[in-house]
């Protein structure tokens, strides 16, 4: 088991779009493996590949309030069934921000699970909303990206300062 580094707004390797994951092997299942214990540690709900750097299509998830319910999606897709709903979104790579963000209610979420067997799960709720957002970052898409352009900049700007900060600390 190891830690991974998530990597921050707007560093550009978070726009690359993952790849299908022809083959659920066991470098996929450490990397999940490797994902969950980074998500638990962090804390988060979620987490997509694309945030430490490996570009497949792999997330895991756990909503669940004991954290007990890790969710391993592989290739996933999802189908809208009904609705909109408004969440105050947060994100690992875009660290101490949170802005509403209006996503699908209800949807038919497609996936393979560790040891390649697909299955179809309904999801609503926060469930849904965690979805949607990691793949999004499978596409390279952030949650900032359906917020108003002067808003991202602004945390954009504000995460630039910090990184620099960041960086001088450590020398
Ligand atoms: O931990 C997370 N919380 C969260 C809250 C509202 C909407 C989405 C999320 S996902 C986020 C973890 C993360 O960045 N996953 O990509
Ligand atoms: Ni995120």
């Amino acid at each position: 088991m190891a830690l991974l580094d998530i990597l921050e707004f707007p560093d550009p390797r978070l726009r690359t779009k993952a790849k299908a994951v022809k083959n659920v092997n066991d470098g996929i299942r450490t990397l999940v493996d490797d994902m969950l214990e980074t998500m638990y540690e962090a804390p988060g709900i979620g987490l997509a590949a694309t945030q430490v750097n490996v570009h497949q299509r792999v997330v895991v998830i756990d909503v669940s309030e004991e954290k007990n319910q890790p969710l391993v999606l592989i290739n996933p897709t999802y189908e809208v069934i009904e609705g909109e709903q408004e969440y105050d979104e947060g994100c690992l790579s875009v660290p101490g921000y949170y802005e509403t963000v209006s996503r699908s209610e209800k949807i038919l979420l497609k996936a393979t699970d560790r040891d390649g067997n697909t299955f179809e799960m309904q999801c609503d709720e926060l469930l849904a909303i965690c979805v949607q957002h990691e793949i999004d970052h499978l596409n390279g898409i952030l949650f900032v990206d359906h917020i108003s352009k002067l808003k991202r900049e602004r945390i954009k700007a504000k995460l630039v300062k910090a990184h620099k900060a960041e960086l001088k600390s450590r020398r």
